[in-house]
């Protein structure tokens, strides 16, 4: 009993909240170099203008880029056997429409991946996590089927040049996220729902000509939906709640319903005829999107969620992730994200229920202000949420047979916050030294729950 033998325990990061370097070796800007540092209470804008005295976090980072051996180390001590991270896709192809790659931006993750492997690090690539090249914008983005042949080309260079040393991969970051934050997902500046609705229809056929060349190119790649995990509890038994809330999670729900079923469902196929939406279909999509099914499901888990029959809108609040009431049988991080550890093992049922494919929990972990006394950082109230919410996934295992691949928790070491922009917001077993203006050393100190992550690891989940 336990976690299997095989368990994938790790750590999670994307490029740009991590990588800086964001014009180097031949680097093209990304939509996410183009958003300024917001805060808390003030969301984080798009601008046009790539310098200004806003701090741009993309374009320093932590620096990763340069420092990626000192971290890679850090997780090879943690022991960590997986480690998930995205390549730029502005690395690869710097305005995206390019034919042919970019030598350099390739050769950065072979160095990376490299190491990874000497290390025994199992990578898990995510093609494309909240960044388009800039230069797909003249094409409006993925409003346009181009864009489609653009990303099957740069997906399948990936898939070929890393063939035999990357196995796993997820095609989109929190496909689910055009919904609501459709700049991050797609470099959608609009808000206009048959546009998001375009570029998700879009973002589907990518995904599925994804999966089929990646698997015709390599027959053991594996390749996962990721679903940014808004679950969402009814508001009381009433059954109007109960309906109300079934409406949010259908909003949410249809995009791994479509990556791992491979068509659409009915329910969202009725509510747009109802909004007057007409997906631009051509004839050969339906086959496409059944012959590109992915392989398992993995999913973000950081809160719950509560709605009903009167929740108007379906995200709002602090930084749009609080989503209708509170719940008054939880509590909050500093952030306003509910913390739940017990929804986890629920969310982990509710999706292998669903779908009977393998699950893995790619993103969890808290989001908290932490401080540096005489050198040292002691975040037991870290070490606190992730051991509620590592024990729920065990249960889950053990108790209700759910077939859960991994774990990488979200941000092992401290990077820039991907809704507010911030680095005050720190997910980390490792502390960086920079701080929200990008002042600092960007020196690397382990945290205590550093030591307490990697004995979970060597005692495969025994010892929380
Ligand atoms: C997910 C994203 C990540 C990450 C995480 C934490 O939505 O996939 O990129 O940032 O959330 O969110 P935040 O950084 O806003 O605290």
């Amino acid at each position: 009993m336990g976690f299997p033998d095989n368990f994938l325990w790790g750590g999670a990061t994307a490029a740009n909240q991590i990588e800086g370097a964001y014009l180097e070796e031949g680097k093209g800007l990304s939509t996410a170099d183009m958003m300024t540092a917001g805060s808390p209470t003030l969301k984080r804008a798009i601008t046009s203008v790539i310098e200004s005295d806003r701090y741009y976090p993309t374009h320093e980072a932590i620096d990763h880029y340069h420092r990626f051996e000192e971290d890679i180390a850090l997780f090879a001590e943690m022991g960590f056997k997986c480690y998930r991270f995205s390549i730029a896709w502005s690395r690869i192809f710097p305005q995206g429409d390019e034919t042919e790659p970019n030598a350099k931006g390739l050769a950065f993750y072979d160095r990376l991946i490299d190491l990874c492997l000497e290390n025994d690090i199992e990578p898990l690539v995510t093609i494309s996590h909240f960044e388009n090249p800039m230069g797909l914008q003249k094409y409006g983005s993925w409003e346009n089927r181009k864009v489609v042949d653009f990303y099957l080309r740069y997906a399948e260079t990936l898939f070929e040049h890393f063939k035999g040393r990357v196995r796993y991969w997820l095609t989109f970051n929190e496909i689910n996220v055009m919904s609501t934050m459709p700049w991050n997902a797609g470099g959608i500046a609009s808000s206009d729902e048959a546009v998001k609705m375009t570029a998700a229809y879009h973002q589907f056929i990518a995904s599925a000509l994804a999966v089929k060349a990646g698997h015709e190119i390599d027959l053991d790649n594996k390749i996962g939906t990721m679903y940014a995990g808004h679950f969402s509890y009814p508001n009381s038994c009433d059954p109007d709640d109960i309906q109300g809330n079934e409406d949010f999670m259908h909003k949410m729900l249809f995009y791994p319903d479509v990556q791992c079923r491979g068509y659409y469902p009915n329910y969202k196929l009725k509510e747009l005829e109802r909004q007057h939406i007409t997906l631009p279909v051509l004839p050969a999509d339906a086959e496409i999107l059944k012959a590109g099914v992915v392989d398992f499901v993995s999913f973000s888990y950081y809160m719950t969620h509560v709605c009903g029959k009167n929740t108007t809108g379906i995200l709002r609040g602090l930084n749009g992730l609080e989503t209708g009431y509170k719940n008054p049988h939880i509590e909050r991080s500093a952030w306003g994200w509910g913390i739940d550890p017990k929804g986890l093992r629920y969310a982990l049922n509710y999706l292998y229920d669903r779908y009977q494919l393998p699950v893995m929990v790619v993103e969890n972990g808290l989001g908290a202000a932490d401080t540096v006394v005489d050198g040292k950082i002691h975040d037991d109230y870290r070490i606190d949420y992730l051991r509620q919410h590592i024990s729920e996934m065990r249960k889950a295992i053990d108790l209700d047979g759910v077939p859960v691949m991994g774990y990488t928790s979200w941000g092992p070491i401290d990077l820039i916050s991907a809704s507010t922009g911030e680095m005050s917001k720190r997910y980390g077993f490792i502390y960086v030294d920079v701080d929200d203006e990008g002042n600092g050393t960007k020196q690397r100190i382990k945290k205590d729950s550093f030591a307490w992550y990697k004995q979970v690891i060597a005692t495969n989940g025994e010892d929380l």
